[in-house]
């Protein structure tokens, strides 16, 4: 943990976390037992990979190359945690339990069928080597990070996988010091920010999903090179609409029965909980604000990589 100190996970923290070799933080759904089999993970070509820091629209992004792919017959029968692949998670984390659910759905994807989905959220350098080699197509979608952590704190109530910190204020000396499982925001969205002109590499950001649904789906039916008809386009951009996704018992994690999302008996806890930009706005403090904004300046300025932060047309 070296590099992390003086700043300390509290002990309940800790207990709640998968701490790697480097001092990095997991999830407690991927025990470091599975990081090498992760390493040396087979990728073909012909994979699509959906790869996000936590609450960045990865199940949206998901739900909408799955009906380009798939098409929408398939996803009105398939749940979205089995269509798609979250390489790095335990196979119990997923609803109808396999026979040895301590092993990583990526141990289920090396038998998949082509076209094979996968989700990660791994740092850049947990990913499979064969990521950057075999060159499948890549979907990085990125997140304003004040409002992915407002996300994130509110998942943490939810998720059986996650620890449980005390208070959002709580929360943020975690956040800001990128010592939260999957780690540093900058550090995460810029490692991919440096692959977006990569040929099989796309790089979203949530907000532009929100403003325009349709040209995002559009883009990526382009980018998977899945052309759709227009009732095609019109259909998926209508169904992927947050309203309309919410009430989809195949894409709605609220309404499935899985294990992880069951952490507190509280009904207001919901995995599709607003879905929209600037609700940080309800959890940040001045001060807080100031601090991340002059972060955010520091470790942004010569990027070129910009975010929204209030919706143009919102209220808040
Ligand atoms: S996870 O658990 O890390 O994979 O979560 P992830 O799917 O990346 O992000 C969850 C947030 O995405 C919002 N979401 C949507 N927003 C707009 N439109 C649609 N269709 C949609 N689907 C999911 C979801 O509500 C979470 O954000 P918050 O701000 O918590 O509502």
């Amino acid at each position: 943990m070296s590099k992390h100190i003086p700043f300390r996970l509290a002990p309940e923290i800790r207990k709640r976390v998968t701490i790697t070799a480097d001092g990095d933080l997991l999830s407690k759904g991927t025990p470091n037992k599975f990081l090498d089999d992760i390493k040396n993970f087979e990728v073909r070509p012909t994979d699509v990979f959906v790869i996000t820091w936590p609450r960045s629209g990865t199940t949206w992004t998901q739900y909408i190359v799955s009906q380009i792919v798939h098409g929408q017959e398939f996803t009105d029968k398939h749940n979205i945690n089995r269509i798609n692949y979250f390489i790095e998670m335990q196979i119990s984390t997923v609803d109808s339990p396999e026979a040895d659910d301590k092993e990583g759905i990526y141990k289920m994807a090396e038998n998949g069928a082509d076209p094979r989905l996968l989700k990660s959220h791994l740092q850049m350098k947990y990913l499979p080597t064969q990521l950057f080699t075999k060159r499948p197509k890549v979907i990085y979608v990125a997140r304003n990070p004040k409002d992915a952590a407002v996300s994130y704190y509110n998942f943490t109530h939810l998720n059986t996988m996650l620890p449980n910190y005390g208070d959002w204020s709580e929360f943020y000396e975690y956040f800001h010091r990128g010592l939260i499982p999957y780690g540093d925001w900058f550090e995460h969205v810029l490692s991919w920010w440096g692959m977006r002109h990569e040929p099989n590499v796309m790089f979203l950001r949530y907000e532009d999903m929100i403003k325009d649904t349709k040209q995002t789906v559009l883009k990526l039916s382009n980018f998977l090179e899945r052309p759709l008809s227009k009732t095609d386009l019109d259909d998926i951009s209508r169904r992927s609409e947050f309203g309309e996704m919410s009430k989809n018992r195949k894409a709605n994690n609220d309404l499935m029965n899985n294990p992880i999302f069951k952490k507190r008996d509280n009904a207001n806890l919901k995995f599709m909980r607003k879905g929209i930009i600037g609700d940080w706005q309800n959890y940040f403090t001045m001060a807080q604000n100031n601090h991340f904004n002059t972060l955010f300046s520091d470790k942004m300025c010569d990027t070129g990589l910009t975010f929204d932060f209030v919706h143009a047309q919102s209220s808040l």
